[in-house]
């Protein structure tokens, strides 16, 4: 951790953003930044918005603001200010100067909190290279040194004369940690190529983060025919719950069983360093069947939403696929519900409001293709019997001295495999 070690004193701060052309509007980005912000403790004293049409080379907001926000520094006892905008080195540099306080940007203030969530090691690995390399050209502003042994970076207050040799540093250790992550990433494909194979469709669910993508996986799980309360996974009311993808077998009665994939939640504006290791934590989209965009109905900015998750999508490739949208959180709006994207279900996860509907639209889209067969299986192949058993939906069944007699829903990929056994 970065700034937030240095004790509680950090905790007053001051919001600062440019209004410009590409932020519709300002108070919204700003709610998003004292989210973010509220997460780390960090209590949002004041907003300070200047709208230029010049950014400041010396300290990005203009002279006048800059005094603006002195005073008000001086009078409230702040400790920090935050930037929507990204900083550079020499603006953190100024800017720290005039004011006394901690100067950090949004970019900063997501790293913190991505590094405060990071479990695996893949998720940390992909945290610390964004992080090191936004350093990397801040390194005398923010006075960072680097600690080889404690394998990460502190801040060492003023008078740090090592600059050059930490910066050589964090070099290798960006290089070192960019071959671990290739490593890791190969074997996720290697694993994806091999489910790939597999006859299991995949369903992957996407969106802005808190929506309830998780919610919705473990909704799925737990009415599964064999409920396995081990597999859920974390589900809490903040940003970045979820970190890294994570996959799990979804079989419920009377359905072929597919697989459904949790991933990171989106933000709006995403610095552009981290639009790489989202990226690449997100590869699997491009290989999913049927994309669920979560949105949560509850917000009033849920056309930005639908926006920063239709730039991810595009941004990773999987923009082609298949997609429904599951507007979530019914149960917290009255009245008129948001429409507009199509295919869509309404629901209250929570609540298990049209659940039944979601269900079925999932299924539609991921069977279509199914065939409804019969299949005789000799009984020396009970190795066939159980593939059936695994990964198809048995309408009927029964036997006689020779044989296994079957009334199967068949996928394309069954359809090949059981073909000398279909009648
Ligand atoms: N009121 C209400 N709350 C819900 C509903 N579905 C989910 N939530 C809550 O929304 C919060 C976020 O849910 P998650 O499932 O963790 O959201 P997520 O999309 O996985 O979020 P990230 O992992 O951060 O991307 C939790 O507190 C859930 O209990 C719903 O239908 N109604
Ligand atoms: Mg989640």
């Amino acid at each position: 951790m970065l700034y937030l070690a240095r004790g509680d004193t950090l905790k007053r701060a001051l919001l600062v953003a440019l209004t410009e052309p590409y932020i519709q509007d300002v108070q919204y980005v700003l709610d998003e930044l004292e989210a973010l912000a509220m997460t780390l403790d960090i209590h949002i004293i004041e907003r300070f918005t200047q709208s230029v049409t010049v950014r400041n080379a010396r300290t990005l907001i203009g002279e006048g603001k800059t005094e603006e926000i002195k005073a008000y520094i001086e009078a409230h006892e702040i400790t920090m200010v935050i930037f929507f905008q990204e900083l550079s080195n020499t603006q953190i540099r100024n800017l720290e100067d005039l004011w006394d306080v901690v100067v950090l940007d949004r970019t900063l203030l997501i790293f913190e909190l991505l590094a405060s969530r990071a479990q695996t090691k893949e998720a940390k690995l992909l945290v610390s290279i964004a992080q090191l390399e936004y350093l990397l050209p801040r390194l005398s502003a923010l006075s960072v040194s680097f600690d080889r042994q404690q394998g990460g970076i502190g801040l060492r207050g003023p008078g740090e004369t090592k600059l050059e040799r930490s910066r050589r540093k964090i070099e290798a250790t960006i290089q070192n940690r960019k071959n671990d992550l290739k490593a890791m990433v190969e074997v996720r494909a290697r694993n994806r190529q091999q489910r790939r194979q597999g006859p299991l469709k995949n369903v992957a669910l996407v969106g802005y983060t808190n929506a309830g993508k998780s919610t919705l996986l473990n909704r799925l799980l737990a009415l599964n025919e064999w409920p396995d309360d081990s597999k859920q996974v974390l589900v809490k009311d903040q940003v970045f719950s979820t970190l890294e993808t994570q996959t799990r077998r979804i079989k419920h009665a009377n359905q072929p069983p597919f697989t459904l994939t949790d991933t990171i939640g989106f933000v709006s504006h995403l610095p552009k360093t981290l639009h790489q290791a989202f990226a690449s934590t997100l590869e699997e989209l491009k290989e999913a069947d049927l994309i669920v965009v979560v949105l949560d109905l509850s917000s009033s900015y849920i056309q930005e939403h639908i926006e920063a998750t239709n730039t991810m999508l595009k941004l990773v490739g999987a923009e082609a696929i298949e997609r429904l949208y599951v507007f979530n959180k019914l149960d917290l709006v009255e009245g008129s519900v948001y429409h507009g994207q199509t295919p869509s279900v309404h629901v209250s996860l929570t609540e298990d409001l049209q659940l039944d509907r979601l269900l079925e639209a999932i299924h539609e889209r991921l069977f279509y293709d199914c065939v409804s067969s019969r299949v005789h299986l000799p009984y020396e192949h009970e190795e066939l019997y159980y593939t059936l058993k695994t990964q198809a939906h048995i309408l009927e069944e029964s036997t006689t001295d020779t044989q296994r007699e079957l009334l199967v829903k068949l996928s394309p990929y069954l359809q090949r495999l059981f073909k000398d056994y279909i009648q």
